[in-house]
């Protein structure tokens, strides 16, 4: 059974031109003129692109006392009808479990996938089981490692674990992963708030100020050089931290910088608003920030500073963020978006100018397909690649609404908000997962990718390089001890 996409243009992170393509066995045959197949489908005023790739999401995840909402059948399916044909999630062991029986935990849940995924491994403590344990999981084609730098008591990992895990992820070919907020000074500052009073959403923001951010990730930078591993920032939602990021690039160190289609649209404001349940469905971390640093994330994206937008799409009911009630802490931190990214970066991304049709293939695409080692079987448009593919449709608008929303939360942050550019076909290795809207994809059809490590690449400065070379220098005589 072959297919043929017909009378589109292909857009790719590097160009746009006419072409048909013909899939067999769900990888891209042929690219090309009058192309046929068995089943056309017309791309006629299309493009036809990359799916997306989601590297960052959290599906039915254990986290502060209970289980995000979406799972990797409804997240899959809500990723599948916004234009989204893969995700990674994160492997979370609990802080007294080891990394290969919580991969077990996720492979049982992952099952229910519709489309293709792939994980992160968390280290949320240090100690021998972990380090035997990381060769094994890049082993299982998962090089990618997470560490929170805040969740102080919980998933938080100190500096010298941190050092010690980035050492041996640098030594195994993988990257690193930072959720970089300061977690000693949010525990501090939340503290605080409570004590006086201030217990709603919006205390949320006000304990985790963008200098948190911009100082772990300063942190999370050097730590990483001196380590000699390629970091991966996550969640990039201030200045603060994208200037870390572009000075550490500018140095020549690889390091990569994840703002999330929340953060780019969605403001502080949002906290502020009389409506509890408003502010408290929209508490995650780290907060939305104000209108400048959102310019930041967007300069980001158009000059290459920042690489890829993700959704950290960790999604809680209403009545699950009531948890919080009296205590802002207890709000379970996280947001839902995987349905909604693509569109909406559309929208306020190519629609306005900011963003060239190319460089939205890359940020939500190509460039995560790259550093994950996964391209060119993702994200690319080729012969041989997976034909994971989204018929885009440039003229298509609708009213973002939870009304009619995959995810199986009661409400949607980006309510409200006009959407222009959808897909109009998405296709996951080559079987049509949604027409216009309307979703019919297999659950289970997903399958795990698999990813090589590679040597490491990171630039460590040269004065390092001389210090991870220590060897004793010659001396003509060695005083007596003074002891
Ligand atoms: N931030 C969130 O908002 N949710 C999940 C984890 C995280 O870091
Ligand atoms: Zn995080
Ligand atoms: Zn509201
Ligand atoms: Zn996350």
């Amino acid at each position: 059974m072959s297919t043929v996409i017909r009378g589109g243009t292909i857009v790719t992170a590097d160009l746009s031109y006419k072409a048909d393509v013909l899939i067999e066995g769900g990888k891209i045959a042929a690219i090309g003129e009058g192309l046929v197949g068995g089943t056309t489908l017309d791309a006629t005023g299309c493009y036809v692109m990359p799916g997306g790739i989601d590297p960052h999401t959290h599906l039915e995840m254990p986290f502060m006392g209970t289980y995000s909402a979406d799972d990797f059948e409804s997240g899959t399916r809500a990723a599948l009808a916004g234009g989204t044909t893969m995700v990674v999630d994160f492997v979370l062991p609990s802080p007294d479990q080891g990394l290969l029986d919580a991969l077990k935990m996720w492979d049982n849940k992952s099952g229910r996938a519709h489309c293709d995924y792939s994980y992160h491994m968390a280290v949320t403590w240090w100690g021998e089981q972990v380090f035997d344990e990381m060769d094994e999981v890049v082993k299982r084609g998962i090089t990618s490692f997470k560490h929170f730098m805040a969740y102080k008591g919980a998933l938080m990992v100190n500096d010298d674990e941190m050092f010690a895990s980035f050492r041996r992820v640098g030594d195994l070919g993988g990257v690193a992963l930072v959720h970089a907020e300061n977690g000693d000074v949010v525990a501090e500052l939340s503290a605080r708030l409570l004590a006086e009073g201030n217990t709603g959403p919006e205390g949320h923001a006000y304990s985790r100020p963008p200098q948190v951010e911009g100082e772990a990730t300063n942190r999370a930078i050097m730590i990483a050089d001196m380590a000699g591993v390629p970091l991966y920032v996550v969640h990039t939602s201030c200045e603060d931290s994208h200037e870390a990021i572009r000075r550490a690039r500018q140095q020549g160190k690889r390091v990569w910088g994840e703002p999330l289609i929340q953060h780019l649209v969605l403001d502080e404001s949002e906290y502020f608003n009389a409506d509890w349940d408003h502010a408290a469905r929209r508490v995650m971390s780290p907060p939305f920030r104000n209108k400048l640093h959102q310019d930041s994330l967007w300069a980001g994206l158009q000059s290459g500073s920042l690489s890829c937008v993700a959704t950290d799409h960790c999604a809680f009911t209403t009545e699950q963020k009531r948890y919080g009630v009296g205590d802002f802490t207890k709000i379970p931190n996280g947001t839902g978006g995987l349905e909604d990214r693509m569109p909406v970066l559309w929208t306020f991304g190519v629609e306005t100018g900011r963003l060239t049709p190319n460089e939205f293939v890359a940020v939500t695409s190509t460039n995560i397909a790259k550093i994950l080692n996964m391209y060119p079987r993702k994200g690319a448009v080729l012969i041989g690649s997976d034909a994971d593919l989204v018929v885009w449709d440039p003229a298509a608008e609708k009213s973002i609404s939870a009304g009619n929303q995959q995810s199986a939360i009661d409400y949607n942050v980006f309510e409200g908000i006009k959407v222009k550019g959808l897909p109009r076909y998405t296709l996951t290795r080559g079987v049509v997962a949604v027409t216009e809207g309307k979703v019919d994809s297999r659950e289970g059809h997903g399958e795990f990718v698999a990813r090589q490590p590679r040597p490491a690449v990171n630039r460590a400065l040269s004065a390092w390089k001389e210090l991870t070379a220590p060897r004793p220098i010659e001396r003509s005589g060695i005083p007596a001890s003074g002891v």
